[in-house]
């Protein structure tokens, strides 16, 4: 071995985001697959990733998001000390996240910053660097998109290392999303506003090495898995047939968009092939914002549609925004009813952010309405954003956590599972996946106990649950799901998920105060006369016609409804308008 790479996977793995799970860091060994055979591999993370337990190496890889960058920094400092001589370089959502808000500056203690895909940007790297050719490239190294039909395995000779410390196995499926949301950074890098997908045989290839280790639990990542359905049907044909070959009791979680629930025959062949969880982003219970943020899959009727899909045996794991231009004060309630009436069992519903790159960020931006962001990092609090609402802050504050209170109360989260089940065993679609479902109590728990922290917020979720009407609703959820359990085994997942994740939110928001949540409004540093001006101009062509039919025509309608109502206010920061319930 002539050179030396050590990936170092320094992360800020806060409570309140994985929970005590922890994942595999995909990106080290997806990269380490592609690095020349002639170099020495190292994969360094946990407590191998500090500074002083690292070993030297010509080169130091890190990777993160936004919110990693102080802990990114903090090693990489100490480590430039320790070997002064190394090439200290970076890659991943970070990157391009800061070059698009303009802020690569942050970067600049690393020799060589990589934007987007890394599978033919770090050989070429590594390769000029051995041949000592490394001035004939920029210190900013941008990819054209990585085409995943040449993808290769990952390199499991590392990961078979270290999977024991891993929740389960990641596996890439597939890049992009062919939907066009406003506030959403995955369709706006370039090329990624379609399905890029990786070949099955290379999927099911990946299968057969967790399986060998023993893992059953798989986390298939991608944008949205549907972006393509007649992949997604050959990839899920795939995997029943492969089904047949291994009797494992395998389980999948995955990311989609919610137009599955017009497909019935996916949804059979998805829970054929063992998918179990699926993330679906909901967004908002409010048709205007949908509207607004050009999320056209979801104007649908989103009850009959989270049913139909749930009655096929899927848990949704819904994502949930507050903070749309067009909310009024029934969103709090409705969002809770929605809830309920529709048998959502997860979700922990946040407030809109701009991310760097989105149509979203440059519509803030030019309307003043951004948040700059303090010191130098982009650390995530709580509850923190980066936008200038078109309602009072109070009234967003007091709605916020009179909803967290009682979403978190025994009784709405009783109602909520009672109601689940009772879709689950009324419909006549559902599926039996054949696995344990995705999220295996006795797996988890395993990582739970092997770790100091987790086992504290171990103690603090069953201290919670020990509260009595707490028990009392855990007790008859238990019950409600061993009477549910006669007509349709293998829903222990659905009791689980339910606990799991109203222990995960109650904990996360225990506490909470108005004080806790970093909230602006555009009544705070913003002139509302030049906000209704520019809602007005999104109206009129170039030429002076005005706009018909168009998403600027519905985002200009409501975000000038808004302002009138915010005009009508009480307007002052602390204002209470009442738009809280
Ligand atoms: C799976 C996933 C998760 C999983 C994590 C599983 C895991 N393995 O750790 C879970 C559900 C836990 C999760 C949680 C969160 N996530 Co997440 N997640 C993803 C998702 C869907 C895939 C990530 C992945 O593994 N991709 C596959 C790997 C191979 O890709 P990659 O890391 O990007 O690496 C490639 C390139 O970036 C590049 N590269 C990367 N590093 C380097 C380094 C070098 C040196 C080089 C040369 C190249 C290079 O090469 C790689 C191959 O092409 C992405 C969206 C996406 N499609 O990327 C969001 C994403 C990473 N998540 C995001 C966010 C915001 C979060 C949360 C903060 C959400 C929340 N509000 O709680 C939490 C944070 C959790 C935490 N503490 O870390 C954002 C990050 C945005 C940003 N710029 O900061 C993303 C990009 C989604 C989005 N667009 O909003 N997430
Ligand atoms: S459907 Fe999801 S991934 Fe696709 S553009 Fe919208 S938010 Fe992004």
């Amino acid at each position: 071995m002539r050179y030396a790479i050590t990936f170092v996977h320094a992360p800020v793995v806060t409570y309140d985001q994985n929970y005590g799970t922890r994942f595999a860091p995909l990106w080290a060994y997806t990269l380490a697959a592609y690095v020349p055979d002639d170099w020495q591999v190292t994969i360094a993370e946990g407590a191998s990733a500090t500074p002083s337990a690292l070993q030297g190496a010509d080169v130091f890889a890190f990777s993160g998001i936004n919110q990693d960058l102080p802990s990114i920094l903090a090693v990489q400092r100490q480590l430039k000390v320790k070997y002064p001589s190394a090439r200290f370089i970076v890659g991943g959502p970070l990157t391009w996240s800061f070059e698009q808000e303009g802020r690569l500056e942050l970067l600049d203690s690393f020799d060589f910053v990589f934007l987007l895909d890394g599978e033919e940007t770090l050989p070429r790297f590594l390769n000029a660097l051995a041949n000592d050719n490394l001035s004939a490239l920029p210190r900013t190294i941008r990819a054209e998109r990585f085409d995943l039909a040449a993808a290769r395995s990952i390199r499991f000779s590392d990961y078979r290392k270290n999977f024991k410390h891993y929740y389960g196995a990641v596996i890439e499926v597939s890049r992009g999303c062919p939907f066009l949301c406003e506030f959403c950074d995955i369709r706006v890098v370039p090329g990624n506003n379609r399905a890029n997908n990786k070949p099955v045989a290379l999927i099911l290839q990946e299968m057969d090495e967790y399986l060998a280790l023993g893992v059953t639990q798989f986390l298939f990542v991608c944008d949205n898995f549907i972006g393509n359905p007649a992949w997604a049907r050959e990839c899920a044909e795939a995997i029943i047939a492969w089904r047949e070959r291994h009797p494992a009791r395998i389980s999948i979680f995955t990311w989609l968009t919610i137009n599955l629930y017009k497909l019935p025959d996916l949804m059979g062949l998805l829970r054929r092939a063992g998918f179990s969880i699926l993330y679906i982003g909901i967004e908002s219970v409010n048709q205007n914002a949908l509207l607004e943020t050009a999320k056209v899959q979801n104007r649908v009727d989103l009850t009959k549609a989270v049913s139909k899909i749930q009655g096929y045996g899927f848990v949704i794991a819904p994502g949930l925004i507050f903070g749309f231009d067009s909310d009024t004060e029934a969103v709090f309630r409705d969002t809770l009813e929605f809830i309920i009436e529709s048998g959502l069992i997860g979700g922990d519903p946040s407030f809109l952010s701009a991310l760097p790159g989105t149509p979203l960020f440059e519509r803030m931006k030019r309307t003043g309405r951004l948040v700059e962001p303090p010191g130098v990092a982009t650390e995530r609090r709580k509850v923190s954003t980066n936008i200038r609402y078109l309602q009072p802050r109070a009234a967003l504050s007091e709605g916020f956590l009179w909803f967290m209170s009682e979403l978190n109360g025994a009784q709405a989260q009783l109602a909520r599972f009672r109601q689940h089940l009772a879709l689950l065993t009324a419909s006549e679609d559902f599926v039996p996946s054949g696995g344990e479902g995705y999220g295996s109590p006795s797996q988890y728990l395993r990582l739970q106990f092997a770790d100091a922290t987790n086992r504290q917020m171990l103690v603090a979720r069953l201290s919670f649950l020990a509260k009595p009407q707490n028990a009392l609703a855990a007790a008859r959820g238990f019950l409600l799901w061993r009477r549910a359990e006669k007509e349709r085994p293998g829903l222990g997942v659905h009791f689980y998920f339910w606990l799991y994740f109203w222990t995960n939110l109650a904990l996360k928001y225990r506490h909470l105060r108005a004080e806790d949540l970093d909230l602006h409004s555009a009544t705070e540093g913003t002139n509302l006369a030049d906000l209704a001006r520019d809602a007005a101009q999104a109206l009129v062509h170039a030429d002076g016609l005005v706009k018909r039919h168009s998403k600027a025509q519905q985002q200009a309608r409501h975000t000038s409804l808004a302002l009138q109502r915010l005009a009508d206010a009480d307007v002052s920061p602390e204002g209470q308008s009442g738009l809280a319930r």
